[in-house]
């Protein structure tokens, strides 16, 4: 049946007759239909990627592109008079992530499928995903973000395992979404759930009654990217996730054949952050309970088990106090003292008698350095450090770009890499370009398959042959105006979402991700009152710059909520101010999600990537910006510094302390803003005006003092430190954009490089190190 015929089946009417409504629901089905035929037999072995997130976005259009049938489908709307935009409005997007991480696991879900590997994501129905933003005041309010519909991507399934917490046990319920490949088999995302959730119990807000675990478990995502609170909801939610894991995991090798001494040969388990980690103590739970005594169970499961770890952050490195976790997964207390004991037991053994048959004797004296402490699973403080679990019992442990595995295996975990050279490994980041280029860009996509035909798609290296066409002007205008005819979109959704009217020709400098200090929207803020004071002084700019931001911050994170009443106040004051307004526009983008990120990235010039160095591990909306034709202004940090190389100088503006540096700062504890503040004038009068009286008109005085006492007397991410650096970077890279050519070039060179950070190339390296599945040579199961 063709494409046509089956959509009006499902239809059962006229397209012309049918509402936006209709259409979406029979795109659904029909979308939903071809996506599970291309269901694909499972292989021996198989690769299950659990995480607490998974931030996959709107799929409707995403699953047409990869079933190869979205030009087609446009195609069929727009002859009846139907507009396929207005179809993708109407479905909800799954925020079931906080960002990076979450994202990540969305792009690795596709690369997976598209190369034709056999791997399920397994994750949680959250019904409602983060939460979403909405202004009021200048400030932020978070409330619910239901997502799940009557139709939805969710397939209720009939599996169901049973999960016991201390005095509770409760059933699960399995949903799954199909995952389409790009041309290529169909996996699966598991979700699961249970049916006792109750969304009436969310009152004022995202409120509701952390007690009643039946009603609440799967009830919200946890809202915080790094802050801690509520913490024992969270490990109920972590527990139930890894033990309907472990369950499924277990029945499906078996189905396949193994018995279980055999685990590794027909699974592997990548472990997305700490988030899972309890799947290690309930596999070795579930082995014994089938026949495998603990040293069996310890071994098999070690050698399954994979980590991967995104973030140096000690407050987001996950430790929970034992009595906590007596309180809600008793069972696994002995299995977690066991592990705990045995790595203590090696040490001690290495630190009497000084070998080892696993270490050198130059090798165990330099283990004896450190002391058994830093590399306990239970500290003296009966407090579980999870990542110290996964390093011990799992036979990987990988960082997400080339400088963060380095500061994993120099500063952070550099203990364990000293005990355990063999498990470090890299795997940079990437993203799939089938959405962040073919979905989001279609007039670039246009002209790539015009300029070096479409073998790209399948291959992101062959973005190099644009190289090529460096010099030829007639491609250059091109990306010019492409570039262009994506700000005049953008232009048009932000004047009617936010009412907000920015000029398509001025430079659209854009942050968007989450709101944290470390990433430092306060010091492009910074910038943001530098330049109005400038402007004001009859320093006008030859282009007109338009500053965007968009961010969430965790409802409990205190700072990064003043950071976004700052911001608000000076979009205000900026784009108020007659004198200002024709040189500068500030919009910060109200809930900011994927939907939002896909306008915002392919209308970008200035990708703004300002983290302190060291401390963004990666960073992905960096690769983007870049394969979209954004130049980044950012410091050496995470996939920055990947960039850069790839690059070239010419072709990126690399600012500020680089990680070492400021590795030294923390180590001698000799950073101090004041002084920043007190040398340098323009520093003074930036931060100044947070409080100057024109601010505290619009603002809210609490907010504002508190912020600026915050860069004043601690700036625990160094802004100050790299301002005046920052400012003069940011200048230099608007008068760039002034030689048209020169910068289309730029974009030229950033696009054609972009290549390496498709992450079809980061799951082939991770299969190539970590999975090792056969990809062609077929070994089925059955
Ligand atoms: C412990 C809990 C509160 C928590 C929840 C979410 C801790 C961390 C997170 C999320 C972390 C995250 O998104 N990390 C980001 O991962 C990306 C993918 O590897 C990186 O690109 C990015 O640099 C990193 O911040």
């Amino acid at each position: 049946m063709s494409v046509q015929e089956t959509l009006l089946k499902h239809l059962g009417k006229g397209i012309a007759e049918s509402s936006n409504e209709e259409l979406y629901g029979a795109l659904l089905q029909m979308v939903q239909e071809l996506a599970v035929e291309k269901e694909a037999p499972q292989e021996k072995k198989k690769i299950y990627y659990i995480s607490a997130e998974f931030l996959i976005g709107k799929l409707l259009s995403n699953n047409m592109i990869n079933l190869g049938i979205y030009e087609e489908v446009r195609e069929i709307l727009a002859s009846h008079g139907k507009d396929i935009c207005e179809i993708e409005e109407l479905e909800p997007e799954p925020s079931l992530g906080n960002g990076g991480l979450g994202r990540l696991a969305a792009c690795f879900l596709d690369s997976i499928a598209t190369l034709g590997m056999c791997g399920d994501g397994i994750g949680l129905n959250y019904h409602f995903g983060l939460f979403k933003q909405e202004f009021e005041n200048g400030l932020q309010k978070e409330t619910p973000n239901p997502w799940i519909e009557e139709k939805s991507w969710l397939i209720k399934t009939d599996v169901s395992y049973p999960v016991s917490f201390r005095g509770l046990t409760l059933k699960s319920r399995m949903y799954d979404i199909e995952v389409t490949g790009y041309e290529n088999r169909t996996n699966k995302l598991h979700l699961f759930d249970v049916d006792s959730v109750d969304e009436t119990i969310v009152q004022d807000g995202i409120s509701f009654d952390k007690e009643d675990i039946a009603k609440n478990l799967t009830l919200f995502l946890y809202p915080d990217d790094s802050d801690d609170n509520g913490r024992l909801l969270r490990i109920y939610q972590q527990y139930f996730m890894v033990s309907n894991g472990a369950q499924l995991i277990l029945d499906e090798c078996v189905e396949r054949g193994s018995n279980l001494y055999d685990l590794p040969d027909y699974a592997v388990i990548q472990i997305n952050d700490t988030h899972p980690t309890m799947v290690i103590p309930e596999l070795i739970r579930l082995l014994n309970a089938r026949g495998l005594d603990m040293d069996e169970a310890i071994d098999v499961v070690s050698r399954t088990c994979a980590y991967t770890n995104h973030t140096i952050l000690a407050e987001a490195l996950e430790k929970w106090p034992m009595a906590y976790l007596k309180k809600v997964v008793p069972q696994l207390v002995p299995i977690i003292e066991i592990l705990d004991d045995k790595v203590r037991r090696k040490y001690t053994v290495i630190s009497k008698h000084s070998v080892s048959r696993k270490f050198s004797e130059e090798y165990s004296e330099k283990v004896n350095e450190y002391s058994d402490e830093s590399v306990a699973i239970i500290d003296h403080g009966d407090v579980v450090h999870m990542a110290h679990i996964d390093i011990h019992y799992g036979f990987s442990v990988n960082g997400v770009a080339a400088l963060h595995t380095e500061i994993l295996k120099e500063n952070e975990l550099h203990s364990f890499y000293r005990i355990y050279p063999e498990k470090f490994n890299n795997k940079t980041n990437g993203i799939t370009f089938r959405r962040w280029l073919l979905y989001c860009n279609p007039l670039l996509t246009r002209l790539l398959d015009e300029q070096i035909g479409t073998g790209y798609k399948k291959d992101a290296k062959e973005l190099e042959k644009l190289l090529e066409f460096e010099n030829d002007q007639k491609l250059l205008a091109s990306l010019l105006e492409i570039k262009n005819e994506n700000k005049k979109v953008l232009c048009d959704y932000l004047k009617v979402s936010q009412g907000i009217e920015v000029d398509p020709n001025s430079i659209f400098d854009i942050q968007i991700k989450r709101l944290h200090e470390y990433k430092r929207q306060q010091m492009n803020a910074l910038y943001v009152i530098h330049k109005y004071l400038e402007i004001k002084a009859g320093k006008k700019p030859n282009t007109p710059i338009t500053v965007i931001f968009g961010a969430k911050a965790a409802p409990a994170y205190v700072i990064a909520k003043d950071i976004i009443h700052l911001i608000l106040c000076l979009q205000e004051i900026v784009n108020q101010d007659p004198d200002v307004s024709p040189y500068m526009k500030v919009v910060m983008v109200e809930n900011y999600n994927v939907s939002k990120a896909e306008k915002l990235i392919p209308a970008c010039d200035i990708s703004e990537q300002i983290s302190l160095a060291s401390k963004e591990a990666s960073g992905t909306g960096n690769m983007k910006f870049m394969l979209n034709g954004a130049v980044t202004l950012g410091t050496e940090d995470g996939a920055n510094v990947e960039i850069h190389e790839l690059v070239g100088d010419d072709n990126i503006f690399v600012f500020g302390a680089e990680s070492d540096e400021v590795i030294k700062h923390y180590d001698h504890a000799d950073y101090v803003s004041r002084s920043y503040y007190e040398k340098d004038p323009d520093i003074k009068a930036a931060i100044d005006f947070i409080t100057c009286e024109k601010m505290l008109e619009i603002g809210q005085e609490e907010n504002l003092r508190r912020l600026q006492n915050e860069l004043l007397n601690k700036d625990w991410f160094m802004t100050l430190l790299d301002f005046k650096a920052y400012t003069k970077k940011k200048e230099e890279a608007l008068r760039a954009y002034e030689d048209r050519t020169a910068w289309a070039k730029k974009m030229l060179v950033n696009i054609a490089r972009a290549g390496y950070f498709s992450s079809d190339r980061t799951i082939e390296e991770y299969n190539r190190d970590i999975w090792r599945l056969k990809t062609d040579a077929h070994e089925t199961c059955q």
